[in-house]
Formats: structure tokens, sequence, C-alpha cells
């Protein structure tokens, strides 16, 4: 039986994991939301990773968590549910996480790219939390992190009615940042992650961090954090290759000091 999460070998410092179960449109059961935890704590320890690429195939980024699976499992103790911890790990990645999306991007699936820092979508992608359909509501996030990216006027017809949008829609909305051909997408992605992985690898994960803030601080903490990361960048050896590079007209080389 294939593997239900792909992990390719980094190139040029960016990991592809590619979710693996077309035969129900990549639902996210327990066991790949367990691999794909594992597969983030590798790629935290990993140097060779400064940036993950999470796919799906055309057809499906991920229609949602498993159904089957949530049908058979007693909703009782929720809190303790592993699943929970496997979504807060997702959450905790330090290095960026670009999710490129064809198909369909539901529930828990819509849940998972919008915890991507970078979301690249084919035209043919379909954006939802259709959860009310089933009589639950988005527990991944999808009433937070939804209403933060697109607004609530947005995020509540679409977690309310269920409905579906489109690539173009959620470009104009803020969720995602760019539109591809279907079969360009990962390859973009890609692009798009190699482009990160030759900066400073410490200026990144500071970058993504106090970017994260905004979502959770008030403008003056904010700034406040902004400046503090700042100034720890000050000390660092990659911001003086980046500045003598600059003045030298050569390109910097970055150590991650
Ligand atoms: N789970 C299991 N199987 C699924 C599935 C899913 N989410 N989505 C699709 N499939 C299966 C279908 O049952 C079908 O299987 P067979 O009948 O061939 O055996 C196969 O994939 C192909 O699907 P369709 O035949 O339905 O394909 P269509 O093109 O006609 O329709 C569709 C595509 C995406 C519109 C449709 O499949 C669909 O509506 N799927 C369900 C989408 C959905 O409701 N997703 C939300 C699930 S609830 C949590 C955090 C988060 C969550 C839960 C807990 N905790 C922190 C604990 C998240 C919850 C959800 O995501």
């Amino acid at each position: 039986m294939p593997h239900n999460l792909l992990v390719d070998a980094p190139e040029q410092g960016v990991q592809v994991l590619t979710l693996n179960r077309p035969d129900v449109l990549n639902a996210l059961n327990t066991d790949l939301l367990n691999n794909l935890s594992k597969a983030l704590d590798d790629a935290e320890a990993d140097p060779e990773v400064r940036a993950i690429v999470i796919t799906g195939n055309q057809k499906a980024f991920a229609a949602g968590a498993d159904i089957n699976e949530m049908a058979a499992r007693d909703l009782v103790g929720i809190l303790e549910d592993p699943r929970v911890a496997h979504w807060e790990r997702i959450a905790r990645f330090t290095k960026p996480i670009i999710a490129a999306v064809n198909g369909f991007a539901l529930g828990g699936g819509c849940e998972l790219a919008m915890h991507a820092d970078i979301l690249i979508a084919g035209e043919n992608a379909r954006f939802g939390q259709p959860e009310i359909n089933l009589g639950i509501m988005p527990g991944a996030g999808g009433t937070q992190r939804l209403t933060r990216k697109v607004g609530e006027a947005l995020a509540m017809h679409m977690a309310l009615t269920g409905e579906q949008i489109n690539a173009t829609r959620a470009l104009q909305a803020g969720l995602v940042s760019e539109i591809s051909q279907p079969e360009l997408t990962v390859e973009r992605a890609i692009e798009i992650g190699q482009t990160i992985a030759r900066k400073a690898p410490i200026a990144v994960r500071l970058t993504k961090e106090s970017v994260r803030k905004a979502d959770d601080m008030s403008l003056s903490d904010g700034l406040r954090f902004e400046r503090h990361a700042f100034t720890l960048l000050a000390g660092t050896a990659d911001r003086q290759e980046g500045l003598d590079a600059f003045r030298e007209k050569r390109s910097p080389r970055f150590n991650g000091q």
C-alpha cells in the first residue's frame, strides 16, 4: 500500500511533502496527520531543509478530515484527541511552509492550507469550510484563521453556508498570494521555497514569527516584538555578510549564524 505521505529528499533547501490518499481525495485521517507531524519534526531538525512545500494532487489538496474515521470516533474527550496535538505541531513549525493547492481544499484541508505561510492556488482550486453540512463546525482554525485572512463577511458566509470559493475569489480575498496553471502549481511553490532558502535562516525564522504575531498581538505589542527581533539580527554574522555583499556588489553567502 502506498504511504499516505510522500516525503521527498530536500532539493536546494526545499522539501516537498505530498498528501497521498487519492482514493478519498486526501482526507486527513489520524495516521496521515501523525506522519505529517513526524515529517515536520524531522524537517525542523534538518539544516538542509530551509522551506517546506505541502501539496496534494490535481483533484484535491485535501477534502477535509476523514469523515469515515470521524463517524467511528467518540467525541467525548476531544481535547485528548491525538489529532489536536498534530494540528498544534503544524502551527508551531518554525520554517516557512508553502501550500501548493490544486482542486479541493475543504474543511481540514482548507485549514491545513491556511497553516502555510504562503499559499499558491491552481486555477482549479476550491476552498471551503463545509463542516456545517455535517452538523459540525470547523475545528482547526476555520473560524479563526479564515476570518483573519478573508475578513468576517466572507468567512461567515463560507462557514455558515458551506459554499466553496474558487481560486480567483480566494486571490481577491487575500487567502492566496498567487494563482498558477494547475500543472505548474507545485513547481512555482518550489521556486518560491528555493528563493527563501537562499536567504539568511535566522532572518527568515524571525520574519515568519514576527508576521505571525500580527494575528495575536496589538499593533504596539507587535511593533515591540518586531523591534526586538530586528535588534537580535543586528548581532548575526549573516547581517554583516548581507551588508558586505551589497557593498561589494556580489551575492551574499549566508551560513545561518
Ligand atoms: N472523508 C472521507 N472520504 C472522503 C472525503 C472525506 N472528507 N471526501 C471525499 N471522500 C471520498 C468519497 O467518499 C469518495 O469515496 P468512494 O465513494 O469513491 O468510496 C471519494 O472520496 C471521491 O469523492 P466523491 O465521489 O464525493 O467526489 P466528488 O468529486 O463527487 O465530490 C467533494 C468531491 C469534495 C465535493 C465531496 O467528496 C465532498 O463533499 N467531500 C466531503 C468534504 C467535507 O465535508 N469535508 C469536511 C470534513 S469535516 C479536528 C480538526 C479539524 C477537523 C476535525 C477535527 N480536531 C482538531 C479534532 C476537520 C473536519 C472536517 O474537515
